[in-house]
């Protein structure tokens, strides 16, 4: 399987994390990626290429103007600001407040973020963009008649929504991905969400349309981050009726109960008879993960990668989450042989 990296992932490294009431080294950092870029070549998955440019117009897609333009500049209007630390919000459109936009950066940071454990740092935007390259290049190669191709991102994506950063995310890599399938000539497009944490951003830009079909197996809102999205009851809206699956699962979910509700979902996504699949792969359902609580062991990834093979869809995996460090590439790189095996 191919897969596509760009060292420019290196330009977000953040110094803070807001988590449990302190700021701390960021679980979503750059060792991440270069473990399992590592682990990729360690067990010869396949070529290692570089993103092609696509410019800003397959983003424009999926984001709003302004959100793209605030994400572009916040870094540098927040240090004009004179401020210590890193860009984050302190006070946000909360119920029966005005949804109007503020001028000054710190009200847009709070209109704009869905979290504020994640800061926005110089060169998060140019590393943001880099992965939504990563991510069109990868769905760029599945029209050129690979089966499946790995876009090996970071940052991740599956929390941003059009206008909406938080969650580690700032663009939605698999939505851009899904969307520029859907623009080259696929009619249908599912996304397979696998990370622990929901979708919110992915569930929320597809939400009303019929084209494309958002699965997600996720720590129950209710337990888990983003506590605000994910629930069974939200099905999808307008046109996009019945084309939202969510599947949140409990805490301590072991293999077993996970993989049933993998089932069920792959079997939403055969009937949908879609033309291509995205899955937004991320491996914090993994035991060891310091912030999740699933219990999946290493060998499990193998096993569901050679579920979701059985889809017969060409595929694109986009990286999402996964912060048990040392095993993120054993993990990550066990889906993928296992998608490979048939
Ligand atoms: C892409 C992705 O995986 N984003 C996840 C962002 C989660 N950020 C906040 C997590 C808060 C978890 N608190 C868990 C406490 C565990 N003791
Ligand atoms: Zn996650």
């Amino acid at each position: 399987m191919l897969t596509v990296f760009s060292d420019d992932h290196l330009l977000r490294d953040a110094r803070t994390e807001l988590h449990g009431g302190e700021l701390v080294p960021p679980y979503e950092c750059p060792q991440r990626a270069r473990i399992v870029l590592e682990r990729v070549q360690a067990v010869g998955l396949g070529a290692v290429i570089r993103p092609a440019r696509h410019g800003l117009a397959p983003v424009l897609r999926v984001h709003d103007p302004d959100f793209v333009d605030f994400l572009s500049t916040a870094a540098a209007e927040w240090a004009a600001t004179g401020a210590r630390g890193e860009a984050i919000p302190d006070c946000f459109p909360a119920r029966r407040m005005t949804q109007r936009r503020p001028t000054t950066i710190a009200g847009r940071l709070g209109y704009y973020a869905m979290a504020l454990e994640t800061s926005i740092t110089p060169g998060t935007w140019e590393a943001a963009c880099a992965a939504a390259d990563v991510a069109l290049t990868a769905a760029g190669r599945l029209k050129r008649g690979e089966r499946a191709a790995f876009a090996l991102c970071r940052p991740p994506g599956h929390h941003a929504a059009r206008d909406l950063y938080g969650g580690y995310c700032f663009l939605n890599n698999a939505a851009i991905a899904a969307q520029y399938l859907r623009d080259q000539g696929a009619e249908r497009v599912a996304v397979l969400d696998v990370d622990f944490h929901h979708g919110n951003g992915t569930q929320d830009i597809f939400y009303d349309r019929a084209d494309v079909l958002f699965v997600s197996i996720h720590g129950d809102p209710a337990d888990a981050f983003p506590y605000f999205s994910g629930y069974a009851d939200e099905t999808g809206s307008g046109a996009g009726e019945g084309r939202t699956l969510n599947l949140p699962l409990p805490p301590g979910t072991s293999f077993q109960a996970w993989r049933a509700a993998l089932e069920t979902g792959l079997a939403r996504i055969r009937a949908f008879a879609a033309d291509a699949l995205v899955v937004s792969l991320g491996v914090d359902t993994f035991a060891g993960d310091p912030i999740s609580f699933f219990k999946l062991e290493s060998d499990d990834f193998t096993s569901y990668g050679r579920l979701i093979a059985g889809c017969g869809l060409p595929t694109v995996f986009v990286l999402e989450g996964g912060y048990a460090v040392e095993d993120i590439g054993v993990n990550v790189v066990n889906v993928l042989t296992g998608f490979e095996q048939r």
